[in-house]
């Protein structure tokens, strides 16, 4: 053969070769493209692209628009999906366990090492055939938001917005609830079919939901969790190369959570306040029951829905006091 001839049947094989190892999998995201709680998300995938060209790639599929958010835990159980960004409340008929890691009062470092981690991967694996990778959202508060005032933690004769979040607690003060997506909450507000709506502190004015605002409950309890998530059988069929890429993009997207959340708390309280949305400040006694409160309702709800596992992972994840 003439060296030209055998110099272009090399690098046909090499490319044959190259493209039969890079593999794409197919990512979803339960909140909003571009939105709060997709970032961290979006970012991930775009340094597995940069970072993993012939090696791995993810293509993202989008949001809500192209999958309902409460069914993104079963399309990734099912393998329909093989990444997806979702937090816990939202695949509870799934795994109901996955709704407590809102109460973790310990950061994700120390869960990593304290075996909290490891219980829930645990459950991850063995329920929904996930392994999951990485907290890109923590140290983000809840709040109630209002467009009726009260002045004390009693929310009697109120209709607000939950999801399984707040749904023990909230009804622990009171109120009448009503499961929506996000992407329903501006509507029900606009339409007065609920009083007030659970969300974090960040992320309202992404839905425009601050227009439809007055008033904000201080102080936040728990802290939102969002996560990524693969799916096992996926996981299990990768190269140690192509689980090591994803790992590092999970890693750094949890290492960077809680500092990135820690400005966009204080960014968005102060757009909030210059947005003419109130802080009713439940303060002193009042406040602490409020908290309180959120925490033994929120423990109550995961113990009764998972009595096998729900005391062992509140031994992980709450503060000793
Ligand atoms: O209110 C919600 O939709 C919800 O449960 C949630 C959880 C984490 C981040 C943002 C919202």
């Amino acid at each position: 053969m003439r060296p030209t001839l055998i110099m272009g049947l090399a690098a046909v094989f090499a490319t044959t070769a190259a493209a039969a190892q890079e593999v794409t999998l197919r990512a979803v995201s339960a909140f909003a493209e571009k939105t709060t709680y997709s970032r961290g998300f979006e970012l991930f995938i775009e340094r597995v692209n940069r970072d993993g060209k012939g090696v791995l790639q993810i293509n993202y599929i989008g949001g809500p628009k192209a999958m309902p958010p409460f069914e993104v835990g079963n399309a990734l159980k099912s393998g329909v999906v093989d990444v997806a960004n979702s937090t816990g409340a939202f695949y509870t008929n799934v795994m109901p366990e996955a709704d407590a890691w809102k109460l973790t009062e310990r950061p994700m470092s120390e869960l990593r090492k304290n075996g909290g981690y490891n219980y829930m991967a645990q459950l991850y694996a063995d329920k929904m055939n996930a392994i999951f990778l990485a907290r890109h959202v923590d140290g983000n508060p809840f709040h109630l938001y209002l467009n009726k005032p009260i002045a004390s933690p009693d929310l009697t004769g109120l209709k607000i917005r939950i999801t399984p979040v707040y749904r023990d607690f909230f009804q622990a003060l009171g109120a009448t609830v009503v499961q929506t997506a996000p992407g329903e909450v501006y509507t029900a507000l606009e339409r007065g079919v609920v009083d007030g709506y659970g969300w974090p502190i960040t992320g309202i004015f992404d839905l425009g939901w601050h227009e439809k605002t007055k008033y904000r409950v201080d102080p936040g309890f728990y802290t939102a969790e969002v996560s990524i998530l693969v799916n096992k059988s996926t996981w299990d069929r990768l190269t140690d190369a192509q689980r090591g890429l994803l790992r590092k993009a999970g890693e750094q997207a949890e290492a960077d959570a809680v500092a990135i959340f820690a400005e966009e708390n204080a960014k968005d309280t102060k757009r909030q306040a210059e947005a003419g949305i109130q802080t009713i400040k439940l303060e002193g006694a009042a406040g602490k029951l409020y908290r309180d409160k959120a925490y033994e309702a929120g423990w109550a709800g995961i113990i009764r829905q998972s009595p096998q596992h729900g005391a062992k992972l509140k031994e992980f994840f709450a503060k000793a006091n």
